[in-house]
């Protein structure tokens, strides 16, 4: 087969919706694209693990600690499966994580906001983990096996985590004055911070086209965005608080909510790194990493036991 037609079999396979597989011939480029992807992504799961971890200690009841516990122990998986996806494009899990500690490499803006307040679960459970589902269920429809087959396992797990979040909020906002106002002060804080999540805008994302033709994404950032808008705007009218954007309105001939002007260059300015928590996050994630050192040794040292005595009893 010449190298024309290995492209061939590979776009005939996109074309007809055939995952593409480990072992398949696949451009350069289409691996690069998805390691660059899925390692963000589980980067962004791992790193996503802070601002709710920061509050297990401090939960309101027994119940909560143990579903916030549960909820932060899922974050943990998701970024296992993904690290196991994007191994399978050729690179090691150690060069990842190399990557995400010397900050080459980017996880999502939204977890370098602290989460000030216990009404920050609500929020983050309904809005943060509602616009990874919006972004994450056409993934699972992703052309590329493994990330797609993880991906279905994450989004069940992500819609839990959505309606514990919307739980929460709606405990606080039926409330007491107090605990409403909590919730409307994290909804403020949440909500533009949640819309910038899907990336920047389509005249502005340089890997959009690129990933829509091989079908790695589904929907472009903007649709994700407003998708997420329509929805969510509906789900704070139950819950009685007000989305804080004074532009916001129903356009009727759109069928969709208008919104107001995004500010990029807060979004920018977080994903270069001078967010708010950026520091603090990758300070914390590489702590965690050098105290694990005797684990990781303590694991190797009885793999190489175990396989010695292999060896000696096969001998
Ligand atoms: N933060 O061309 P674009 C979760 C970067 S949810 C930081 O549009 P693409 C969780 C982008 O990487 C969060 N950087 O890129 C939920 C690119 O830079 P490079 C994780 C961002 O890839 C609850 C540049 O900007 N979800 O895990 O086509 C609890 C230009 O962007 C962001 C995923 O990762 C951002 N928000 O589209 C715990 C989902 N947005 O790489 C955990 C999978 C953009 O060229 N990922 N950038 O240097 C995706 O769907 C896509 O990668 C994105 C961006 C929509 C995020």
């Amino acid at each position: 087969m010449t190298v024309h037609s290995f492209e061939q079999h590979f776009e005939d396979k996109i074309d007809n919706e055939i995952s593409i597989e480990p072992r398949d011939w696949m451009p350069d480029d289409y691996r690069k694209t998805l390691i660059r992807q899925i390692s963000q992504h589980a980067h962004s799961e791992i790193v996503g693990m802070l601002p709710e971890g920061n509050w297990i200690t401090r939960a309101p009841s027994l119940r909560r600690k143990a579903v916030l516990l549960a909820k932060v122990q899922d974050e943990g998986g998701h970024g296992l499966y993904l690290y196991s996806a994007a191994e399978t494009l050729g690179i090691s899990r150690d060069e990842m994580l190399e990557q995400l500690h010397s900050g080459k490499a980017k996880y999502s803006s939204i977890f370098n906001y602290p989460s000030l307040t216990w009404a920050d679960m609500g929020a983050i459970g309904w809005l943060v983990d509602g616009a990874a589902i919006m972004n994450q269920v056409p993934l699972c429809r992703t052309s590329y096996g493994p990330y797609a087959r993880a991906m279905v396992r994450v989004c069940k797990e992500e819609s839990f985590h959505q309606r514990q979040g919307f739980e929460i909020m709606l405990t606080l906002s039926k409330g007491t004055e107090v605990q409403k106002k909590l919730a409307q002060d994290a909804l403020n804080r949440w909500w533009w911070p949640s819309i910038m999540m899907f990336g920047p805008s389509d005249d502005n994302s340089p890997n959009t086209e690129k990933s829509m033709r091989w079908r790695i994404k589904r929907f472009t950032n903007d649709e994700l965005r407003q998708k997420f808008i329509d929805v969510t705007v509906e789900q704070t009218k139950i819950l009685g608080l007000e989305v804080p954007d004074k532009d916001l309105k129903w356009n009727e001939e759109r069928g969709h909510y208008d919104f107001g002007k995004i500010n990029w260059d807060e979004f920018w300015n977080v994903v270069k790194g001078n967010g708010p928590c950026n520091k603090q996050r990758l300070e914390t994630r590489k702590k965690a990493w050098e105290d694990g050192a005797w684990v990781r040794d303590a694991a190797m040292a009885h793999a190489e036991k175990r396989k010695n005595k292999k060896a000696a009893k096969a001998a």
